[in-house]
């Protein structure tokens, strides 16, 4: 028997996601991603001073703004032919690196957790933590008749298999509110070079404005080597203890065998020589990546502009009412493939290349321990477990990145903005690569593209009619009970997608 699912709104994640599902016998033969508003970030920016870039596109989002500001400054880096020096360089890294280690956790623990662990545990709880005593309080609310959903926002969620080991699901759930503080001091280490965040004051074109002083690495090295402490005792040990619980998911949510990642973290003045490296990965082979084979696609989304187009040549035009279209994301494809991003791409591109031994050291023991090839990795689980060893890789590199940052010498190189240039900024966003297209004319920006992680993930079909990755990965999926598509949620969310980003 064939139904039609409805998840509208996907909640736990970022932005306005809904997703509809073709389910024959309980299995997902079709699915269909829609973004669910259009914000119009591409067309505000034209027109205005080159400079506003870095600062505008930042407020896409406020989970990774460090790297919408990272890509517009190396846009703008490209643009104006300045060479960043080796402070400016470091410090961008750190800053991102501390948005990563916040962004990663938040995905784990606040979002993506509570589809395996049973938060209603914690009305049984019988200990002594106040915070845990808090929080059952808060779950157990049922005194107010005026409240519309008690024990929001746990409450209410989908039923179905959550873990029942009392154990394992109260240590999560401490970790939970754990987490919560873990990630301020995440935001506060990036806050040191920053100046502010979530969005970051200090990043301009040329490097960054603020100085390298002693005082400044002594408090990166404290906030690092806590945030290092939980990621090691807490954040991978509870990721392998959802692994072990749900085996399955292993097999479950395998999208295309196609990964890209434009590299991250520039490792030297060159931009191209990255601490994770970029690369193309189809069908289990790794190859060269060239953005000259980026396009994107609208035939079903809601643009009136041209389809097909490459970035730097990218038109927004926005056609609410176009007949046929499903969703405000585009369609962006490499050589007309749809292409996973995110940890795992970074994961697989890194591990194929084999040019960075922290991720081989990482990897390594989780392929010995779940007797898997790195192909195998290309699940829900592979995604959660890509992330959680990312986390680890990225702040461990963190603490290099400040023992290398050298006291009152230079963090910026001045410019000048040519009347007419442009240049794009390729980097990778927590969720996958993100790309900033810019043209400047009368030393105005007259042109400014974004391509982001999630447009690549949830992008809807493309012209050729072919799904985007998550809607791939759904299918095949087996919901128990298709009233509670609790498996089809497990598997969206292990993208860990922003929507808000998506339509920009
Ligand atoms: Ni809005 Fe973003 C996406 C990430 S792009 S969270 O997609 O990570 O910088
Ligand atoms: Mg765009």
């Amino acid at each position: 028997m064939s139904r039609i699912i409805e998840m509208d709104p996907v909640t736990r994640i970022e932005g306005h996601l809904a997703f509809r599902v073709e389910a024959e016998s309980g299995y997902i033969r079709k699915a269909y991603s829609s973004g669910e508003m259009f914000r119009g970030f591409e067309i505000i920016l034209q027109g205005r001073d080159p400079l506003d870039a870095q600062q505008i596109t930042q407020r896409i989002c406020g989970v990774c703004p460090v790297s919408h500001g990272t890509a517009s400054v190396l846009a703008q880096d490209m643009a104006y032919g300045v060479h960043v020096p080796k402070n400016g360089r470091l410090i961008r890294n750190i800053v991102l690196g501390a948005n990563y280690i916040q962004s990663h956790i938040l995905h784990f623990y606040q979002l993506s957790a509570l589809d395996f662990i049973d938060i209603a545990a914690i009305t049984t709880y019988q200990g002594q933590d106040p915070n845990l005593l808090k929080l059952k309080n808060w779950v157990t609310w049922q005194s107010s008749t005026n409240v519309l959903y008690p024990g929001s926002p746990f409450l209410p969620r989908y039923s179905g298999d959550y873990v029942d080991n009392a154990d394992l699901n109260i240590t999560a759930i401490k970790h939970y509110l754990d987490s919560l503080e873990i990630r301020a001091l995440a935001h506060q280490l990036g806050a040191i070079f920053a100046g502010k965040l979530p969005h970051v004051s200090s990043f301009v074109p040329g490097g960054v404005t603020e100085q390298v002083s002693a005082k400044k690495i002594a408090a990166c090295m404290s906030l690092l080597n806590r945030l290092r402490v939980f990621i090691d005792t807490c954040y991978l040990p509870d990721v392998i203890a959802v692994a072990e619980s749900f085996p399955a998911y292993f097999d479950m949510g395998k999208g295309y065998d196609h990964f890209l990642s434009y590299g991250v973290f520039p490792e030297f003045e060159s931009r191209n020589d990255t601490f994770l490296p970029g690369g193309v990965v189809t069908n289990g082979v790794l190859q060269t990546f060239d953005p000259s084979n980026i396009h994107e696609y609208v035939k079903y989304s809601y643009f009136s502009s041209g389809s097909g187009l490459s970035p730097n040549k990218g038109e927004t035009t926005p056609s609410p009412e176009k007949s046929g279209s499903y969703s405000w994301i585009k369609a962006p494809r490499y050589k007309d493939l749809p292409m996973e991003v995110g940890p795992l791409a970074r994961m697989m591109v890194a591990y194929l290349g084999n040019t960075n031994p922290a991720v081989h050291a990482a990897i390594d023991p989780l392929l010995k321990k779940t007797g898997k090839q790195p192909g195998d990795l290309n699940s829900v689980l592979g995604r959660h477990a890509a992330r959680a060893l990312e986390c680890k890789i990225v702040a461990d590199q963190c603490a290099e990145w400040v023992s290398q940052l050298e006291p009152d010498k230079p963090a910026f190189a001045d410019f000048d903005i040519p009347e007419s240039a442009s240049g794009y900024g390729l980097t990778e966003a927590p969720r996958g690569a993100l790309g900033h297209w810019i043209g400047i004319n009368d030393y105005k920006i007259e042109r400014y593209q974004c391509v982001v992680p999630t447009t690549w993930n949830c992008s809807p079909r493309d012209d050729n009619d072919i799904p985007g990755p998550v809607e791939r990965a759904l299918e095949g999926t087996f919901l128990k009970d298709p009233d509670n598509p609790l498996e089809a949620s497990r598997v969206i969310r292990s993208f860990d997608p922003c929507i808000a980003c998506a339509v920009h």
